[in-house]
């Protein structure tokens, strides 16, 4: 299969300024030529366009949501139409908001090729705000509620009708900030959270056996990969950085596992700051994690 880099640069939905400068740091890391050194086929598809950031405060409790729904809309077509050749779409963000476009796609294309869909969502946070709780109004602290039909009819039913997926598709990792309002909404909707005490208590490698365990030959796995997700001592180039996230080799057996485990279909890599970063090092680390993640290991061949 052929993987599809599509370039978002925006933080629309962001409360720093700086994601939008993630899907060039990533191309100046070497993820292109980091695919293809696996021998993969890759195309860059450059970058989208959209709506520059007005940096206004909330209005009814969302920042700059006719924005985001713009810039949303068109990552869903670029993704939509990459899976309809065939391929392997990976967002080079710009902010998380943009994985409600993704996503949209990835299901929408899951219900027309009958394909069962499991959302791994890796990220310190839950992502599951919404106006009425949400501390900041940005919108990339809401992606997964709106994915699940909480949220503004403009971002819940981008593809057409809501919900987008299921909560019961969704399965996030490395969790350790949700909101005070954010926690009921979690419980509420039974989201699958492998939290940090969980993955301190048993670990990286039976968290991943037991979030990958019902994944099978029908399965398209969507990986949305919040870099935030990282210890921020390993990954300082985020716009919210919270202590006690995964290290290196958690993190590497994370992607290890899920690549093992195979039916990776589409990937969002998000959140990646530059404007925070030390000479680029939290962008080469997110190249390094992607090798793996498209199967990269020490002993098997190259
Ligand atoms: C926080 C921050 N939960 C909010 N969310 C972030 O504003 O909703 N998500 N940074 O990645
Ligand atoms: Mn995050
Ligand atoms: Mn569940
Ligand atoms: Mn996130």
């Amino acid at each position: 299969t052929q993987v599809s880099l599509i370039g978002a640069p925006t933080d629309i939905g962001a409360g720093h300024r700086g994601a939008s400068m993630g899907p060039e740091a990533l191309r100046v890391a070497g993820i292109g030529q980091a695919l293809t050194q696996r021998g993969i086929r890759v195309v860059d598809r450059g970058n989208l366009g959209g709506p520059m950031n007005p940096w206004t405060g909330p209005v009814d409790g969302y920042r700059h949501l006719a924005e985001v729904v713009a810039w949303n809309r068109s990552v869903m077509e670029a993704v939509a139409a990459e899976l309809g050749q065939g391929h392997l779409p990976v967002l080079l963000g710009g902010d998380h908001c943009l994985a409600i476009g993704s996503i949209t796609a990835v299901a929408r294309h899951c219900q027309a090729t009958k394909k069962r869909l499991l959302v791994l969502w890796l990220d310190a946070h839950a992502d599951y705000n919404t106006s009425s709780v949400t501390p900041s109004g940005n919108i990339h602290g809401m992606p997964v509620a709106c994915l699940c039909g909480l949220g503004p009819p403009e971002l819940t039913e981008l593809g057409g009708t809501a919900p987008a997926i299921s909560p019961d598709c969704v399965r996030q990792i490395g969790i350790r900030s949700v909101d005070t309002g954010e926690k009921k909404l979690v419980r509420d909707a039974g989201l699958d959270i492998y939290d940090m005490r969980y993955i301190d208590e048993i670990g990286m490698k039976r968290v991943m056996e037991e979030a990958l365990s019902d994944i099978d030959e029908n399965t398209h796995v969507h990986v949305s990969f919040d870099v935030d997700f990282l210890d921020p001592e390993i990954a300082p180039g985020v716009g919210t950085t919270i202590p006690g996230g995964p290290n290196y080799r958690e993190a590497q057996l994370c992607m290890e596992m899920i690549a093992d485990r195979g039916g990776l279909g589409s990937l969002d890599i998000m959140e990646l700051n530059p404007a925070f970063d030390e000479h680029n090092k939290t962008a080469v680390l997110a190249v390094d994690l992607v090798e793996s993640l498209f199967g990269k290991s020490t002993l098997m061949r190259d």
